[in-house]
């Protein structure tokens, strides 16, 4: 392991086990704001955190700090409503208090290259209200095939998701909220719906993996189905959704949203990110 992983493992383990600031490592806890370092970060803006306060951003390696990957980070001086997914920025970056990090300074990078994942979801005609879903057959987490015609006359609420997200607020906020949704359907005896979670990593997410998933987290399998298929169907129904994942890391970095799709195969509602409310689909769902 080098010395700057580390450091940063380091850092991680205090904010998980020091309780208090009178602990063994007081001197981390009570280290003024104003002394911590600042360090230069460039990275794109994967989505805004669920509680709006914050973002999360894959960025670039930090020399001597902190090797490259997607994290959280509150914000001093910005709102998060005043960015965007795709956006690339550079900011300061430090540690306010341990295992918190905030950005500070927050400059979006003048036009330059287009992202992908803003042009991505930008110039995607497929995913907008109106439009109508495009066809595809995946196999459940059971491992049956499941053709998108199976729920004609029925809506259905879809996302993508991949079970080893390690981020949060992200995938697993996001299947949070679509058991919410299944749960408060059930509660108001809403039917005629499934909901649809894509794999966005057929290639780790198999039908095994999906369905372990699925079961550890109590989803009931009547109207709710784990989806997965070859590399190639997923990528082309990531890109028709617009919904973009990109591998980095040995994992994903990507977007997120969901979409009603009404009986008549037609998107009518679509959501960005992981931080929706179930209300804004149950009253489409009458
Ligand atoms: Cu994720």
């Amino acid at each position: 392991m080098t010395a700057p992983a580390l450091r940063f493992g380091l850092t991680l383990l205090f904010a998980a086990t020091v309780p208090a600031a009178n602990g063994p490592n007081a001197h981390a806890v009570a280290r003024p704001v104003a002394a911590a370092p600042r360090y230069d970060l460039r990275g794109e803006v994967i989505a805004l955190t669920p509680d709006g306060n914050g973002l999360i951003v894959h960025h670039e390696e930090i020399p001597g700090y902190m090797p490259a990957m997607t994290m959280e980070f509150l914000l001093q001086g910005a709102k998060a409503a005043d960015f965007r997914e795709g956006q690339k920025i550079r900011a300061r970056m430090y540690e306010s208090t341990p295992g918190e990090f905030k950005l500070e300074d927050i400059r979006t990078e003048s036009p330059g290259p287009a992202s992908a994942l803003k042009s991505g979801i930008e110039h995607n005609a497929l995913a907008a209200p109106g439009e109508r879903a495009p066809e595809f057959q995946l196999l459940n987490q059971l491992g049956e095939k499941v053709p998108l015609e199976r729920y004609r006359g029925q809506r259905i609420i879809l996302n993508f998701i991949f079970t080893r997200c390690p981020v949060a607020a992200m995938c697993p906020a996001a299947t949070a909220r679509m058991i919410s949704l299944q749960r408060l359907a059930a509660a108001r005896n809403i039917k005629d719906f499934q909901l649809l979670s894509i794999s966005l990593d057929p290639v780790h997410d198999t039908p095994e993996v999906l369905r372990a998933y699925a079961e550890t987290r109590g989803v009931d399998p009547v109207n709710f189905q784990f989806l997965t298929g070859s590399e190639a169907t997923v990528r082309r129904l990531l890109a028709q959704f617009g919904v973009i994942a990109e591998p980095s890391e040995n994992i994903w970095k990507h977007t997120l949203a969901t979409v009603l799709i009404d009986r008549d195969g037609r998107i009518r509602q679509r959501v960005e990110g992981a931080n929706w409310d179930p209300e804004v689909f149950l009253r489409l769902l009458p």
